[in-house]
């Protein structure tokens, strides 16, 4: 059987299959997954800009509004939160999204969902599209967009080349994580080229923070402990954190790299109350533990480094379920 027939084929026969399925296209729907980060908005921006410059009719969605500060990555006033029922796409594309349950109510219109491309980098991906490119090994999803445009010879504009080395920045941790690959770099080394300013994305897109995100780390930090010989730092924001700093759940994001700076820590979680007895714990590994692995315990998921889980209960209780499976974790890997 050849390889194009496998209900899996290798990467390079995904990638060329996605392209000649967008070559032919004529109108896209593109959208990413519920709660979306940089790689996904990053990757839904310029892959419908691409094809936009190769005068595709191109749809961009999401389920909510995007949230500063990815609101002000480059075309991001152009994704819409509602989609004509009458309107049919002849493709649609999913980017950075592990599961078809997470990309938002989408997925009740499955069969309106056809062809479905999924194009992703998360360990846990499920190959929900007809056709998948997955790959664990890239950094982002966005250097995978870039594949994907680059073969299809879909025109790079500035603003196709900010979004993709926005998306390459975001999950690279800003070119410090260990995905941080010669690949990612060549590309974003391309982007650069293409006019991408890293100064401007720096400083709108990754710092740009509220004062009202600044108030609420200053309450955020006050709550850290450390378990286990300070090998997991916890940080706990509950609602009413939220509430007095005048500040939203987006503003919480990438504060449980505060655990994680902290020398000795291999395993961070950020906690945060989501509703009376519902918290999402963000999990992140600094060496040895798979936290995918020990989200996967919980019925969360994610990538090895980085992984989360959404929990109902009592916070005691939830807190000491996860620390005791986390303690087991660690003291299985030998050092
Ligand atoms: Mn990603």
């Amino acid at each position: 059987m050849p390889d194009s027939d496998l209900p899996f084929p290798n990467f390079e026969t995904s990638l060329k299959r996605i392209v000649s399925t967008l070559n032919d296209g004529g109108s896209f729907l593109i959208t990413t997954h519920r709660d979306p980060d940089a790689d996904g908005i990053g990757s839904m921006l310029a892959l419908g800009k691409a094809l936009l410059n190769a005068d595709k009719d191109v749809v961009l969605w999401t389920e909510a509004p995007v949230p500063p500060p990815n609101n002000r990555l480059k075309g991001a006033d152009s994704i819409v939160q509602y989609i004509d029922p009458e309107r049919d796409f002849d493709v649609v594309v999913i980017l950075d999204c592990a599961g078809i349950e997470r990309a938002g109510r989408l997925q009740g219109n499955a069969e309106k969902l056809k062809p479905l491309i999924n194009i992703d980098h998360h360990e846990t991906n499920s190959f929900f599209g007809g056709l998948n490119l997955v790959d664990v090994n890239s950094s982002s999803t966005g250097e995978l967009v870039f594949k994907v445009i680059k073969l299809g010879g879909f025109p790079v504009d500035r603003d196709v080349a900010s979004n993709v080395f926005a998306a390459i920045q975001a999950d690279t941790g800003s070119f410090r994580y260990n995905n941080t690959s010669p690949t990612c770099l060549r590309i974003a080394a391309e982007m650069i080229e293409h006019g991408a300013n890293p100064w401007k994305i720096s400083r709108e897109v990754m710092d740009g923070y509220s004062l009202s995100r600044l108030r609420l780390l200053e309450m955020a930090l006050g709550t850290l402990e450390f378990y286990h010989s300070g090998k997991i730092g916890v940080m706990t924001i509950f609602i009413e954190m939220f509430s007095k700093a005048g500040a939203g759940p987006e503003d919480s994001e990438k504060f449980v790299d505060y655990p994680r700076f902290v020398s000795g820590v291999e395993i961070a979680v950020l906690i945060r109350q989501t509703g009376e007895n519902d918290y999402k714990f963000s999990l992140r590994s600094n060496s040895r533990v798979n936290v995918a692995q020990l989200a996967s315990r919980f019925g969360g998921g994610g990538h090895a480094k980085a992984a989360g889980i959404d929990y109902h209960g009592s916070i005691g209780a939830l807190k000491e379920d996860f620390l005791r499976e986390a303690v087991q974790l660690l003291d299985g890997i030998p050092n």
